[in-house]
């Protein structure tokens, strides 16, 4: 399956089960127009599609990345700039990637900025590539980052770290944001190592995994006794799938792959 919208392109293979949607503005640097949000959505919802047709959990993992090396420069400047307060279409695509039931990994490339950065950190995964930049510029032009961008650094690093990030509007390389826990990894080999890891997500067990991004987001809004609570009421269902059984099985026997159907 392959869509394209005005700016984002979709692909879905059925083998492996990962959708990849591409960031397609490259002569504005992918910067997030109005259009672009709402393609981001569509995309998803395009890919989401996939399991409805199939009467299956097919798709097990997406890649964002954005066409022509870089990933977003942030918000569309000279859209958003007459953009009323408080109009929250906005911030749509951040929380339908947080909120996507499949695993959404980010392969970050040259700029990474602004809305491009929180749109990032939206994501369950950032893979980024040695020379890539991040930041968050909005600094300068007497805003903060709109759709959380301090939020997320503070929680995936620290809040002296977000300070610093978004007070100075400085570009951050690669390094120094995995150093600080803000990427993931900076593979040798972005598109290589970014498939290998999306391939390893979606030969898991898709109830298992969807049930860790679950955990996963609760984990910082609630304390360790409440969440460790949560986390079993998302445990005990999984001991009854048909995966649950064929992860046991394999593991018993030891000579075969298990192979999971998402049942
Ligand atoms: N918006 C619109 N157009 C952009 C943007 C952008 N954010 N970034 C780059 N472009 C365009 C440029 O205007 C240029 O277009 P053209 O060729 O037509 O002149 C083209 O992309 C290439 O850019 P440059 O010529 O500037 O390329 P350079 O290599 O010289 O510089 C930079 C690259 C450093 C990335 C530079 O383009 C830059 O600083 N861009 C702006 C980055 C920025 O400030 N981003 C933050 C925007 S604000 C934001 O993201 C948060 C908004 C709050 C969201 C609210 C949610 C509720």
């Amino acid at each position: 399956m392959d869509e394209t919208f005005d700016t984002v392109e979709v692909t879905f293979n059925e083998e492996t089960g990962i959708g990849h949607l591409t960031l397609n503005r490259p002569d504005a640097l992918n910067a997030l127009s109005g259009q672009l949000q709402e393609d981001i959505v569509e995309g998803l919802r395009v890919l989401e599609a996939e399991n409805e047709k199939r009467g299956e959990i097919a798709l097990r993992a997406v890649v964002i990345e954005g066409a022509g090396g870089n990933f977003c420069a942030g918000a569309d400047i000279s859209e958003f700039s007459e953009s009323s307060p408080g109009d929250s279409s906005e911030r749509a695509h951040y929380n339908f990637i947080m909120d996507f039931p499949a695993p959404v990994i980010a392969k970050i490339t040259g700029y990474c900025l602004g809305g491009g950065l929180e749109t990032a950190m939206s994501c369950d995964f950032r893979f980024a590539a040695e020379d890539a930049k991040l930041g968050l510029p909005e600094v300068d032009l007497g805003i903060i980052p709109g759709a959380g961008g301090v939020q997320f650094i503070s929680e995936l690093a620290n809040p002296a770290a977000a300070k610093e990030i978004a007070m100075t509007g400085d570009h951050i390389s690669a390094a120094r944001a995995a150093e600080l826990g803000i990427v993931n990894r900076v593979p040798d080999d972005i598109d290589a190592e970014t498939q290998d890891f999306a391939e390893k997500i979606a030969s898991k067990p898709p109830l298992a995994i969807q049930a860790i991004k679950e955990s996963a987001s609760v984990a910082t809004q609630m304390g360790l006794r409440e969440g460790r609570q949560y986390d079993r009421r998302l445990f005990e269902p999984l001991l009854e799938t048909e995966d649950h059984k064929e992860g046991a099985k394999a593991f018993a026997e030891d000579d075969y792959e298990p192979e999971f159907t998402g049942r």
